[in-house]
């Protein structure tokens, strides 16, 4: 397939990135590219340099209602449209996706700070979203239940009708697709915002969804920020399902306001994900991987494991040889290909994980390795942060309870398998867990004692779409992926038949 030449934005990303004069981001609304109605904008900055790159519309309850009113229009003909026809567009946005992934991973990298080789994988893995959700499309069907006393029931699946799909900054392209993917595969018609901290590649998504053929008014894509745009859409009330990932309190508030109005809720929070080792593993490629899982993304991904938790007889060999491969990483420059940790994603976070390193030694915590913000040669205004690694904390104090989100992790011996399920619980989230042992009976016995919805033996994100994606406890309500995904994105309708 060729490149089009209509796609403007995509095509100049590159010139317009490296201009000296911001551009104007805008709405999707009813097919077309849009200012909003307020014409009221928000700075958007490249973490790398500290730069504001373009602007972004503060959409408001008057954009919502005309998103909605398009969506309305649309949603006969989308809910109608045979699966072939809806796998056929939704499969043509993931080959598009996948055409520009050099063009949509500058964006992603120059946005959101992570280095590009990064936000190449990345990209290609939203273009698998689209690909999953097109066949699934396809597949999804009714259950039949046959009942003794001659009668059968069938449940339809019909689709909601309006969704609003709202997603966070730390894997923008990948977490917007995540969401809109099922939502649209399953009928729905959809008003979604990006984080206006990394708002570039959902707007070049629009130009890929025009390009796609998508008609008009079924995916309506509104930038802005929290409190006015995201709020506006979890408001309104021809909104009946919200698709939620972000912070423990923003869900708090979304649930608080979803709630009355019955809306259909999903929510994918926080986490502080224990990552247990046992000294059976498999040393080396649990040092590899656990480096990875410390940092990727500069730790800016809610499955990071983030409490590191060691049996002791392996503890100083672990914390020596740990530490060597942390000094190795390179923080730096997002576009050289050596670069492992890039730039934090906005100064406000920056402040927030250096606080965080702060309070971490005023609880008493030994920093063994990083702590200090990172100067780049050439890009000293960027928000950088040395891979961070701190020892001698309790369990129970705020380092290792609260979610820090940044290039920060503590490490903390524990005594046998029953010390670590103690340590590894003892959280308000349940996101996911990491488990090393060569010991399988152990490794299944851990994972059946942790309180989280994702276990990882000897490995970590390692993803299979169809499996059931979500967190216990504070991590959030529900699940998404594969038919779970489907599922919340449907209406269940039992009709029963006596024969
Ligand atoms: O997220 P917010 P923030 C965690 C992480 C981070 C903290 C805060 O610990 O430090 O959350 O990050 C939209 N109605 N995670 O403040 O605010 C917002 O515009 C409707 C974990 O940046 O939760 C954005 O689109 N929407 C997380 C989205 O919510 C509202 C990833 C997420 O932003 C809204 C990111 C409102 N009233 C941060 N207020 C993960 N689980 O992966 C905000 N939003």
């Amino acid at each position: 397939m060729q490149k089009n030449i209509h796609l403007n934005y995509i095509k100049k990303i590159q010139t317009l990135l490296q201009s000296n004069s911001p551009f104007l981001i805008q709405n999707y609304i009813n097919g077309e590219l849009t200012a909003s109605s307020n014409e009221e904008y928000l700075d958007n900055f490249n973490p790398s340099n500290g730069l504001i790159y373009s602007h972004c519309p503060n959409s408001n309850q008057t954009d919502v209602q005309l998103a909605v009113d398009a969506a309305t229009s649309a949603c006969p003909l989308w809910k109608n449209l045979p699966a072939e026809n809806k796998f056929i567009i939704l499969n043509r946005i993931a080959e598009l996706i996948d055409i520009y992934n050099d063009e949509l991973a500058l964006a992603e990298s120059s946005d959101q700070g992570k280095p590009i080789w990064l936000a190449k994988n990345e990209i290609k893995r939203a273009a698998q979203n689209f690909r999953f959700y097109a066949t699934a499309a396809m597949q999804f069907s009714s259950e039949a239940h046959i009942m003794e006393e001659s009668a059968i029931n069938y449940t339809i699946r019909q689709p909601i009708g309006i969704v609003g799909c709202i997603s966070p900054w730390n894997l923008p392209l990948y977490l917007f697709s995540w969401k809109i993917a099922p939502a649209l595969a399953a009928g729905n018609c959809v008003i979604a915002k990006p984080s206006e901290i990394t708002p570039l590649t959902a707007f070049l998504l629009s130009e890929i969804c025009i390009e796609a053929g998508l008609p008009k008014g079924v995916l309506n894509i509104l930038h802005g920020n929290g409190p006015v745009t995201g709020q506006a859409i979890i408001e309104h009330q021809q909104i009946k399902a919200i698709s939620f990932t972000g912070g423990t309190s923003t869900g708090k508030h979304i649930a608080a306001t979803a709630a009355p109005m019955f809306k259909k809720l999903s929510l994918e929070l926080g986490g502080k994900n224990p990552n247990i080792i046992f000294a059976d593993c498999d040393f080396e490629k649990m040092i590899k991987t656990t480096v990875n899982s410390s940092f990727l993304n500069q730790g800016e991904i809610c499955l990071c494991g983030s409490r590191i938790y060691v049996e002791k007889r392996i503890y100083d060999k672990f914390k020596t040889r740990f530490i060597d491969e942390v000094n190795q990483l390179k923080v730096g420059n997002p576009a050289e290909s050596e670069t492992k940790i890039g730039a934090i994603v906005s100064k406000q976070h920056y402040e927030k994980v250096l606080n965080c390193i702060a309070r971490a030694e005023a609880e008493g915590g030994n920093i063994l390795s990083g702590g200090k913000p990172k100067n780049i040669l050439g890009l000293e205004n960027g928000w950088y942060i040395e891979p961070t690694v701190i020892e001698g904390l309790q369990n129970n104090c705020l380092t290792q309870q609260e979610e820090i989100f940044g290039p920060v992790v503590t490490i903390t011996p524990f005594e046998n398998e029953a010390d670590a399920i103690e340590k590894a619980n003892e959280s308000i989230y349940g996101l996911a867990a990491t488990i090393w042992t060569e010991n399988l009976t152990k490794a299944h016995r851990v994972a059946g004692q942790i309180n989280s919805g994702i276990i990882w033996i000897n490995c970590w994100l390692l993803r299979d779409l169809r499996t059931p994606f979500g967190g216990m406890k504070n991590s959030g309500v529900g699940r998404e992926g594969g038919w779970e995904a489907m599922r919340f994105f449907t209406e269940q309708k039992n009709v029963c038949i006596k024969l």
